[in-house]
């Protein structure tokens, strides 16, 4: 009798008609294979083997750079349960259209079967996924972002317990490119893409679509998070979880190297991008990181804004859409100064300063964790680590103090609902607009985001020690377009007040979005901040905050009835907080 992974793979294979399909077991032998092949057919292009041992540049199609939102569904019986944010299509119709794309799609090609575990091997709270897909690029990035391999087939079996993922290349055509996530039956189909989230199914559309769906039905949570701790001078450490829109700088902050490690604050890494969190035997909500690997955005890394990532990257890496020296080094803006003459861009043309960048905006390295010097040593615990605080956070020019605490739970839920950050690439737009992204969610909610506000609301009390929720803005500007805070490595003192709120060390002032600093409260010496400046920082303006609480307003219309009556109550409290300061300032 076969198995209910071998019935799945036989019966994709009739379907998309490989050549010939490869069990991958995960084994560096096999990696070496791979790596040999793709060298000579030219997906990889060796980069410098002694200064980049184990190094390559993968050069994705020109039209195929990014994750496509508008060709990512959700596919549920019923459009209310995909909700107002998602695309959705009725899963039969979906598959109706999207079959014919995959039928004889692999033919000529190899059908890698890559089974893997998002989460640590022997964590309870750990799953498994299988990939089949016709992308040996996508099978060894598999390799480095998930434990991949016999390691997944072991603890499998027989079991039909596992997420399927169906991938092919395609023709990489655009307006033949698509995601599908069938959250009712937890499965995915993907095709036309062979970049990042679209291709890299474990990731996205399993731990995060797909994730989210089981993690309301069966109580747990599964959120777009770094996980970091913050050991203090006593050695014991505090784990946070944060969720930012793109370009905050989520990743560097889960790296982050502490401006207090003379004074004994340090952070640790678990993880990078997602967290899956339940409520542990001990009522503390438990975190792990289902992902192995960081795929991060290359352009503006560097040894001052990530020097751990720096450092992790130099070996086993695959480098995605960077440029490249003459040297065979990879490069990308704000790496260090100018690129070296000779450098060859993205595209593999030689480089000539002006019109473009030499690496896409969107350029990616994907690096073990394990390789970072910053890893956490209980980043694989299995019951994961506990979580004290939240961190929301966006980037606001004007509006929101360098941080704040909420003043509950259910508050919290509501500041986490209501983050929205300003844009900063030209390409998707106008510069600085405000756009709303609920939890960092928006785009990988597997379901209608009412619900999920909902589902946030239920947790709370199922904890015994419900983490603190704070909201934090490392962008605020002066009147000259100044930041008025230094970022990076010196958000520690941030992290440091929020530990010591937790620890009821700290004091804070009220104000009616919630609860900032006390000026005393922060550690800022060695910094030359002044105490108008620090007022700037953490100044909350009503008449500010009343146009904010207009504009939430109109983005919770879109969810209509389905809007959770708390989160409406919140608002209301928020709006007469804000009328009752204007008046008293009057
Ligand atoms: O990642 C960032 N972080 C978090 C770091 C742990 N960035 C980069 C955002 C794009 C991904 C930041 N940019 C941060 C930050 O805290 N802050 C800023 C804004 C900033 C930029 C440059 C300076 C200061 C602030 N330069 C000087 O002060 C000299
Ligand atoms: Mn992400």
């Amino acid at each position: 009798m076969s198995t209910p992974l071998e019935s799945w793979v036989e019966e994709s294979a009739r379907l998309t008609k490989p050549s010939k399909i490869v069990w991958c077991d995960g084994s560096e032998a096999e990696n070496d294979r791979l790596t040999a092949e793709m060298l000579s057919d030219g997906t990889f292009i060796e980069l410098n083997q002694k200064t980049y041992p184990n190094c390559h540049l993968h050069r994705s199609n020109p039209n195929d750079v990014a994750r496509t939102e508008s060709v990512t569904f959700i596919c549920t019986r019923q459009r209310d349960d995909a909700g107002p944010t998602n695309n959705w299509m009725v899963p039969a119709d979906a598959k109706e259209k999207v079959r014919p794309l995959f039928d004889g799609a692999m033919k000529g090609r190899t059908m890698y079967v890559v089974p893997y575990i998002m989460g640590p091997a022997n964590s309870p709270y750990s799953k498994i996924g299988v990939e089949l897909t016709d992308s040996a690029y996508v099978a060894a990035s598999m390799r480095i972002m998930s434990r991949m391999g016999k390691i997944a087939l072991d603890r499998l079996g027989r079991s039909d317990d596992f997420v399927p993922g169906l991938h092919s290349l395609g023709d990489l055509n655009p307006s033949r490119r698509f995601i599908l996530h069938f959250p009712e039956e937890k499965l995915i189909w993907s095709v036309g893409s062979g970049y990042g989230g679209n291709a890299l199914l474990g990731k996205k559309c399993f731990a995060l679509r797909i994730a989210s769906w089981m993690a309301r039905e069966q109580g747990w949570m599964a959120e777009h998070m770094l996980i970091l701790g913050l050991e203090d001078p006593s050695g014991k450490v505090t784990y946070m979880a944060a969720a930012f829109p793109s370009a905050c700088g989520k990743t560097n902050l889960a790296m982050m190297v502490s401006a207090l490690e003379k004074q004994g604050y340090r952070v640790w890494t678990v993880g990078d991008d997602i967290a899956w969190m339940h409520v542990g035997s001990d009522g503390m909500l438990r975190a792990i990181n289902p992902e192995a690997g960081f795929f991060g955005v290359a352009p503006g890394t560097n040894a001052k804004t990530n020097p751990n990532v720096i450092e992790a990257a130099h070996k086993n890496t695959i480098f995605t859409n960077t440029a490249m020296t003459a040297a065979h080094e990879p490069w990308w803006e704000g790496m260090d100064g100018a690129p070296p003459a000779g450098t060859i861009d993205w595209k593999g043309n030689s480089w000539t300063p002006g019109n473009s960048t030499a690496a896409h905006p969107n350029s990616r390295y994907t690096v073990p964790a394990s390789q970072s010097p910053s890893l956490s040593s209980h980043w694989e615990d299995p019951e994961g680590v506990p979580i004290s605080a939240f961190i929301f956070g966006g980037r606001r020019a004007r509006l929101a103090p360098l941080v704040y605490e909420s003043h509950n739970w259910q508050h919290g839920v509501f500041v986490g609902a209501t983050m929205a950050s300003e844009t900063t690439a030209a390409a998707t737009g106008a510069v600085g607009v405000s756009r709303r992204d609920p939890m960092a969610m928006l785009p990988f909610c597997g379901y209608n985001m009412a619900d999920y506000f909902g589902h946030w609301l239920a947790m709370g009390p199922k904890l015994k020690n419900p983490p603190r929720v704070f909201h934090v803005n490392w962008f605020r500007k002066d009147a000259d377009g100044k930041f008025l805070w230094p970022g990076y490595g010196e958000n520690v003192r941030v992290l440091k007040w929020m530990l010591d709120r937790i620890e009821g060390r700290a004091a804070a002032t009220e104000t009616p979005i919630g609860n900032v600093p006390a000026p005393s409260s922060l550690t800022l010496d060695g910094l030359s901040i002044s105490r108008d400046t620090l007022n700037e920082l953490l100044k909350v303006d009503s008449a500010d905050w009343s146009e904010e609480e207009q504009a939430i307003g109109q983005f919770f219309d879109k969810f209509g009835e389905r809007l959770p009556p708390a989160i409406c109550q919140e608002q209301k409290a928020l709006a007469s907080r804000l009328s009752r300061s204007a008046v008293a300032t009057e």
